[in-house]
């Protein structure tokens, strides 16, 4: 009997999709879900569904499974991040042998992902955690894909990853190898942060269009589809588009009868975490985090506006094009704290990631797919070492050109009242990083005032830290000078 080159297991919409990519490219897919006593078999239903006829082999136990593949045995997990996951592993480990992969394909915690990778190598096994990007159709049709973990798998699995991955223009893939340890999941959290800056940056310029300008739903339509013509093309804008035209059973539009709370499922707080533990300012993700939790406060939200209401209706004051400008503006800055951010870790953990390529590697298949990212591959092959993306000269050209009209929208906004949270943190951070005399010098005078938490003086050389006794009552002891 031919054995399996692959298997997958968890056939919920991602697993089922990618065992479905995998198995249209030529590969021989063994498929497993746990059993339920109280179904039918998921993999019956697979079976006997979308896999009927083809090169699946369907398994009802982990023994069965392993016994399904060829060797070295790679086994792809697509299930719930977290316990699940150790569990699976704990289940496979006595069954596989040295040599073997496990592939975690799910939205695992990176911090998981690079225990699991020294568990799994101490056992002379090999281990993957990889980002899988696309949702539902990236899956069955090719999904952006980020590998890392033990290096010595990498060849073992290369040929099948990226056999399914998405492909650019010229054929190469949206798969490329990340780095070690947990890098893989980490680029996907990141990624999963950008999404989410993403959304909320069109969702505060949907927000601008019909509370400011009073466009209707159609309208609308046509502003996002117009600019998915130029600079802000990419995969997000499109749907947005398509959303806004969408309607219901009854003719009306779809989208003005979803509640306004938005749902998350932890990445993006993942993100947000990972930048504190780098003393990396993620802000407008942070922000987009924020205000997803803030959409959740729906009975607070109730009562003050009860109690608040509108902040009146002043003249609206700037067009469709300015309105772009901020957003792409803005949208510069989320891209640039998350590359910062991947930059910073990349350094702590010796990922070595190359920012070009991961650049690359999202310009087709994932979420946040898009035009856009070509100019970050562009900056990254001039200045592989470029510390920050506002540094290179077409987003410096870019930022230059559209400052006046980003202050005036988040300035108007401001005015009337309206919640632009991601869009006013990115030209706050854009502010706060040009400003070479920061008042920061007060916040240290306040810490060694009222804690001897002591200050470097501009009038000394930097690593020199001094207190003063600001009462004339205080003593000669001071805090240290350690930073957390
Ligand atoms: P879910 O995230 O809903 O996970 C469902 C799968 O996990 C089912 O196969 C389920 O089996 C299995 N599972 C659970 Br729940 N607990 C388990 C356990 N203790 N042991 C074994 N299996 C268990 O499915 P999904 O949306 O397909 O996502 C799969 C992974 O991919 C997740 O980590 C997700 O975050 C990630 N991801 C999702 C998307 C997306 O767009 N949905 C995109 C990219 C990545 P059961 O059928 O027996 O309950």
């Amino acid at each position: 009997m031919k054995q399996s080159d692959i298997a997958m297991v968890g056939l919920a919409v991602m697993g089922e999709n990618l065992a479905l990519n995998m198995e249209s490219k030529g590969f021989t897919v063994t498929v497993y879900n746990r059993a339920h006593t109280d179904r039918p078999s998921v993999v019956g239903r697979f079976m006997n569904g979308r896999g009927k006829g083809k090169n699946f082999f369907g398994t009802e136990s982990i023994d069965e499974l392993v016994s399904s593949l060829s060797r070295p045995r790679k086994v792809m997990l697509m299930i719930k991040a977290g316990q699940a996951v150790d569990a699976v592993i704990n289940e496979l480990l006595p069954y596989l042998s040295p040599g073997d992969v496990i592939i975690d394909g799910g939205n695992s915690d990176f911090h998981d992902t690079e225990r699991r990778v020294k568990e799994v190598e101490s056992k002379g096994l090999y281990y993957i955690g990889t980002g899988v990007s696309g949702g539902e159709l990236g899956a069955l049709h090719g999904p952006s894909i980020m590998p890392g973990g033990s290096p010595e798998a990498w060849p073992l699995v290369r040929d099948i990853l990226q056999a399914i991955a998405a492909k650019l223009e010229d054929g190469s893939p949206c798969c490329e190898w990340i780095g070690r340890g947990g890098a893989g999941h980490f680029v996907k959290t990141v990624h999963n942060g950008i999404e989410y800056g993403d959304m909320q940056l069109i969702a505060e310029a949907y927000s601008l269009l019909k509370n400011r300008m009073g466009l209707g739903n159609e309208e609308m339509a046509q502003v996002f589809a117009e600019w998915n013509k130029g600079e802000l093309n990419s995969y997000l804008i499109d749907i947005t588009s398509q959303i806004l035209r969408f309607r219901d059973e009854d003719g009306s539009f779809l989208l003005d009868k979803i509640r306004d709370v938005a749902g998350q499922k932890g990445t993006g707080k993942w993100a947000v975490g990972t930048a504190l533990d780098e003393d990396d300012p993620l802000t407008l993700i942070t922000e987009a985090v924020y205000a997803r939790m803030l959409s959740a406060l729906f009975e607070e939200r109730k009562l003050a506006s009860d109690l608040y209401g509108n902040s009146g209706n002043l003249k609206n004051e700037f067009d469709k094009d300015e309105l772009r400008q901020a957003l792409y503006a803005a949208k510069i800055v989320s891209y640039t704290q998350g590359f910062s951010l991947m930059q910073r870790a990349s350094k702590r953990y010796e990922w070595d990631l190359d920012l070009g390529t991961i650049a690359r590697i999202w310009r087709n298949g994932c979420i946040i797919r898009s035009i856009f990212l070509q100019r970050i591959t562009a900056a990254f092959k001039e200045h592989s070492q470029l510390e920050n993306l506002l540094f290179d000269d077409f987003f410096f050209g870019k930022i230059q050109s559209s400052q006046v009209v980003w202050r005036k929208v988040v300035a108007e906004a401001i005015r009337a009242g309206v919640a632009i949270p991601a869009m006013s943190s990115g030209l706050s951070y854009f502010d706060g990083l040009r400003t070479l005399y920061s008042p920061a010098n007060l916040i240290q005078a306040q810490r060694d005032y009222f804690g001897a938490h002591t200050y470097e003086r501009t009038d000394r050389a930097v690593g020199t830290f001094f207190h003063t006794d600001w009462t004339g009552q205080g003593g000669d002891t001071t805090s240290g000078t350690y930073s957390v």
